[in-house]
């Protein structure tokens, strides 16, 4: 871990960027190909990185698959899913947008009506890494918001196989069709469409900058979530905080990703030492020692005047986690002004979010949460405004859209308005 002073702390983390301009051009030419090639590209990438023997039968998997892997699952693991996914069902349906419709004191109706995504893509990453986790958070608020079809694409093991506790997770979820492709290929194929994926409204889920860029290339054509880079935690902690829960917490975002952004701010100094000797200790035993030392080797430890200069430090980073290990965090809430999700206290880690506290774990990274939320039922849907003016109502909204109309030079746009207004001859003729 480093000492960094709060100015070098921003002025580091404001010169990130999701992904490079080669891997932005390279991106760019797999979508590319798959949107001219459909599935004859998507088959030769998917052979070429992840499934060598794949054939173009097998890349949209079985669709009793999920089920067949949900009733072999290990009871432990099927329960804690089941867990999971009940928290965090029950978390987002609180958020999932009604429409709603009023008349005003004029006698207008207005309202936005809200519709559900036809079709949304769900990525979920593989690799070294299997996430159910990720299958939850993502398909449990579109399922909720009402979708009409969630399509999973994930890249599959060389043998050609997807790792079963994700079909299993997919099944509880209520993902609807599996495609065994990952990557910028994958992307571009749900974007675009092919003769075995089908095209999306949107596509969500975390991937790697290749994932990342194929996403950026096609947000003119589906929706996207935020670009997601790699993981964030940054902790604020007080005298309070127990500095091996602490580095527990740091370790463990360390152990993502090499390039995971690690971070303790405190106005106590011999805090930050002692979290430092924690981590230590710990990354000697830790299991993905490499990843995790990585990540720490560019972590950062930053002393600051009080708790309050930490937390508006930490809002200027606005970190895909926020970590408060402090008094009353709750009273400190709402001095953050931005962060993807924060954990309060010290029976908040970071990984309870991860799996199980309910909260979604899709958050924005790199600065995004200053202009994005977490993932929830909201990005599902469409929310359609309408206005229904009655003949009473319209001398509430006429006389000042005409006048505007005027002032724009826009002659036709007032016309339209008078005709309401009854100024012209034959205006009240029409039913
Ligand atoms: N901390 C990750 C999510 C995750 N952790 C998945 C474990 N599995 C990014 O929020
Ligand atoms: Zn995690």
């Amino acid at each position: 871990m480093r000492r960094l002073t709060p100015s070098e702390l921003v002025a580091e983390l404001d010169r990130r960027q999701p992904f490079s301009p080669e891997i932005r051009a390279a991106a760019e030419a797999i979508v590319d190909d798959v949107r001219r090639r459909g599935d004859e590209a998507l088959l030769e990438y998917t052979r070429r990185w992840d499934a060598p023997h794949l054939t173009r039968d097998e890349l949209a998997l079985p669709p009793e698959a999920p089920a067949q892997a949900l009733a072999a699952l290990p009871a432990s693991l099927r329960e804690a899913l089941e867990t999971a996914a009940a928290r965090i069902a029950a978390y987002h349906r609180r958020f999932v947008p009604e429409s709603t419709a009023w008349t005003d004191a004029a006698g207008n109706r207005l309202g936005r009506l809200v519709q559900p995504l036809d079709r949304v893509g769900i990525y979920v990453p593989g690799g070294r890494a299997a996430y159910p986790s990720t299958v939850l958070m993502t398909a449990i608020p579109a399922r909720l918001a009402g979708v009409g079809e969630i399509v999973l694409a994930t890249p599959p093991r060389p043998d050609g196989s997807i790792p079963p506790v994700v079909l299993a997770a997919a099944a509880l979820a209520g993902v609807h069709r599996v495609i065994r492709a990952g990557g910028a290929q994958a992307v571009a194929a749900l974007a675009y469409g092919t003769a075995t994926v089908p095209a999306v409204d949107k596509i969500v889920g975390p991937g790697n900058a290749y994932v990342t860029a194929a996403k950026a290339a096609v947000a003119h054509r589906v929706g996207i979530d935020s670009l997601a880079g790699p993981s964030e935690i940054v902790v604020v902690a007080d005298d309070s905080a127990h500095p091996a829960w602490v580095a527990a917490d740091l370790l463990a975002q360390a152990e993502h990703d090499p390039l995971a952004v690690v971070g303790c701010l405190s106005p106590v100094p011999e805090l930050l030492d002692a979290v430092a000797a924690e981590l230590d200790r710990r990354l000697e035993a830790a299991p993905r020692a490499a990843i995790a030392a990585a990540a720490l080797e560019r972590g950062f430890l930053v002393a600051t005047a009080s708790l309050a200069e930490a937390i508006d430090l930490a809002s200027r980073l606005a970190p895909e986690h926020l970590s408060l290990q402090v008094r009353d965090p709750e009273a400190w809430l709402r001095r953050v002004r931005a962060a993807g999700a924060v954990f309060l206290g010290p029976f908040a880690p970071v990984a309870a979010g991860d799996y199980a506290a309910g909260t979604n774990h899709v958050l924005p990274t790199g600065g995004a949460a200053r202009f994005q939320g977490a993932l929830s039922p909201e990005a599902f849907v469409r929310c359609i405004p309408f206005f229904a003016g009655s003949r009473e109502g319209v001398a509430a909204w006429a006389p000042a859209a005409r006048v505007l109309a005027e002032a724009e030079g826009l002659p036709a746009h007032a016309a339209s308005i008078r005709l309401r207004e009854g100024d012209e001859p034959g205006a009240r003729e029409a039913p």
